[in-house]
């Protein structure tokens, strides 16, 4: 934060997401591993899959979201809520120190517009976001995941909160903290890529985010019963 990456309601944000990782015991779940598979299969049979990149995320996974755009050839888009053009280039020089190559959002660049959103996040890049098929949504608002589902791009995310807006409106969410879930989702890449298109399609169609969702809870559940 005081390098200028993550803003002040980032620090909540962060702790929202801390108190959901403390009643899920700090580990992945089954259910957040069954949903890194579908992801991984979504983002490997995309024609042009994003990831979308904000200040948190950034600051907590930025070399493993590289890593991860690396191991899919997807590229990278900076997305800010509280957007800035100094936060823009900042992170996307940071995510380049990391190894990133080009960045996508960044300024002038974000030049389409996503309909029914009110916030600076609707701005997106043509190159990127604006035609993407498959967008992972990491730390991500409720507005923006419903808006790119109407838009009809398939959505990835990654929070910790399963009651969250962002997760109902996801078409796979990953109950888990993105330091854990991205290189999860990128090992889960490496393993699918050897797969069959045929054996992919069967690891989306058989997802339900629905019932998955239900799962993370019933899971969080059982964890809390065992120190009750
Ligand atoms: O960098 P900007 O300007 O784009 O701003 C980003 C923030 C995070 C401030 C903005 O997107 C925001 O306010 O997000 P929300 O609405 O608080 O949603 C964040 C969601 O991510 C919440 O449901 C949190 O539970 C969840 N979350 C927080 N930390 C983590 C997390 N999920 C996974 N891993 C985490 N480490």
């Amino acid at each position: 934060m005081s390098e200028g990456i993550v803003v002040p309601q980032g620090l909540i944000a962060h702790g929202r997401g801390e108190a959901f990782d403390y009643i899920l015991g700090e580990e992945t779940l089954p259910a957040a591993t069954a949903a890194t598979s579908a992801a991984a299969a979504l983002l490997l049979m995309a024609e042009h899959p994003v990831l979308s990149v904000n200040g948190n995320t950034a600051a907590l996974a930025g070399k493993e979201i590289v890593n991860l755009s690396a191991a899919i050839s997807a590229p990278i888009e900076v997305n800010l809520f509280h957007r800035t053009s100094k936060r823009e280039r900042l992170i996307a020089s940071y995510l380049k120190r990391l190894g990133a190559g080009d960045v996508l959002g960044v300024g002038k660049s974000a030049s389409s517009t996503i309909r029914g959103i009110a916030s600076s996040r609707r701005q997106t890049d043509p190159r990127g976001i604006g035609k993407a098929d498959v967008v992972l949504i990491p730390l991500e608002d409720g507005d923006r995941a419903e808006a790119l589902s109407r838009d009809g791009k398939k959505t990835i995310a990654i929070d910790l909160n399963p009651l969250s807006r962002t997760s109902r409106a996801a078409s796979v969410s990953i109950v888990d903290n993105v330091i854990r879930a991205i290189p999860a989702l990128t090992q889960a890449s490496y393993r699918l890529k050897k797969m069959r298109r045929t054996s992919l399609e069967r690891f989306v169609s058989d997802f339900d985010n629905q019932r998955n969702l239900e799962s993370s809870v019933r899971e969080m559940i059982e964890y809390l019963r065992g120190w009750a």
